[in-house]
């Protein structure tokens, strides 16, 4: 943006044989439909920044405390960034640098914690994010993580179980939030049992940051003592940028983790961006979206159990639904599979007390961030839903499959990749 790129037609003089992969990628995005929970369609204006006039410019170090000269605008930038922030969520500090929340993640445990402490977190296979201390992630190595797990007939997190391991391991910290938990996190109480056993506590807010944003969901503040998040998702930012967020105490330890400590020059394009992201989420038309993204999982969710499918939980609370596809004779691989032969993007999952590989699993995840974002209401909900149910119960006979595959693609032609009614 502000900047003399190249056309188009430019580009594809220059390097056809990407270009045609470019293309190739648009039509799969508008001629299919994602269903991946973590996935969206970016804002058009947080879109616009990335790779503009501040990708060119190092500006290593913190506003104010630059390596390089000529960072009087990247600090302005940052400093809007976090502004912005601390006006969402009320937080006393913010981290803007990190390249990915995952960065942003060890950063954090680095910051708090020494090599061997204890951290207590959600068992990966029932919901939560490999940087929560899985033993083959860099959290898992160096520090000793234990897990809770969910309860086995709700399928839901228990807190009176929670405080029970905690009070045996006694962690320095605990971790709430997670990558494939369709319920809603009851942060207060976390926070209760935290400081219980004198732990401080985590809430990665990743899969719902944007509904929280739009206080379409209960927000961790001012129960947790750290918050990171990703940008994208239900908030709708391209995919890169971590953000950590803390009580002001922890401002240096927390940034010095960051840089020095992990990283090196932030992308000040990629910081402007969700800047302006932060803009976005403050409006009207975000919160009414994101009323949208809870109204049409509630929909999927109804019409995937009027097909027979069980949805782990019995349903959702936000954004995101895991059906146990092992009830009805399949494995996660091969729904995933299924759906996506007729143009339904979904990604395979485990379920909790899963005996499957992960790789394989016996569930898949789906969401209604991006078909929201390209403006499908309840009823094409409903109907991508019924469809998903078909497609898994009955199997892709040849019929089924051309029927389902024509009416996919023509709800997917009919929508743009990003609706404009949610941007004026
Ligand atoms: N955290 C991963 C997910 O939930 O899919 C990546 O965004």
């Amino acid at each position: 943006m502000f900047t003399n790129v190249i056309s188009q037609e430019e580009f594809e003089r220059f390097d056809p044989e990407m270009a045609r992969l470019v293309r190739a990628e648009q039509e799969r995005q508008q001629m299919t439909l994602s269903l991946v929970p973590s996935e969206n369609v970016s804002s058009p204006h947080a879109r616009a920044l990335e790779g503009g006039l501040f990708a060119d410019k190092n500006a290593e170090g913190y506003p104010g405390k630059r390596v390089a000269a000529g960072c009087e605008y990247a600090d302005a930038v940052e400093r809007l960034a976090i502004k912005r922030l601390k006006d969402i969520f009320g937080c006393e500090h913010a981290n803007v640098q990190p390249m990915s929340a995952t960065i942003g993640n060890v950063a954090l445990l680095n910051a708090v914690l020494k090599p061997g402490d204890t951290i207590l977190a959600m068992q990966l296979c029932d919901g939560g994010h490999l940087s929560h201390g899985a033993p083959f992630h860099v959290s898992g190595k160096t520090f000793n993580a234990a897990f809770y797990s969910v309860e086995a007939d709700s399928e839901r997190i228990d807190l009176e179980t929670v405080a029970i391991i905690a009070e045996k391991v006694r962690p320095k910290l605990i971790v709430c939030g997670a990558s494939s938990y369709p319920r809603l996190i009851d942060y207060e109480g976390f926070a209760a049992i935290a400081r219980s056993v004198g732990s401080l506590l985590w809430a990665d807010i990743a899969h719902v940051a944007g509904l929280i944003a739009a206080k379409a969901v209960p927000s961790p503040f001012p129960h947790a003592d750290f918050v990171t998040t990703s940008t994208h998702k239900t908030w709708r930012g391209p995919r890169g940028v971590g953000i950590i967020m803390c009580r002001g105490a922890w401002a240096g330890k927390i940034d010095r983790a960051l840089f020095p400590g992990l990283q090196g020059a932030p992308k000040v394009d990629m910081i402007a961006s969700r800047a302006t992201l932060f803009k976005e989420c403050m409006t009207p038309k975000f919160a009414e979206y994101t009323g949208a993204v809870l109204d049409n999982a509630q929909a999927l969710a109804e019409s995937l159990i009027e097909g027979g499918i069980r949805l782990v939980t019995g349903g959702t609370d936000t954004h995101l639904l895991l059906a146990d596809v092992g009830r009805i004779g399949l494995n996660g691989a091969e729904a995933e599979q299924l759906l996506a032969s007729v143009g339904l993007v979904v990604n395979k999952n485990p379920i909790p007390f899963d005996t499957k590989p992960a790789l394989v699993g016996s569930g898949i995840r789906l969401g209604s961030p991006a078909i929201t974002t390209r403006g499908l209401g309840r009823e094409e909900c409903r109907e991508i839903g019924a469809m998903v149910a078909e497609i898994l119960r009955r199997g892709c006979d040849q019929e089924t499959a051309a029927g389902i595959t024509g009416r996919v693609r023509e709800i997917a032609a009919g929508h743009p990749l990003f609706h404009d009614k949610w941007l004026h």
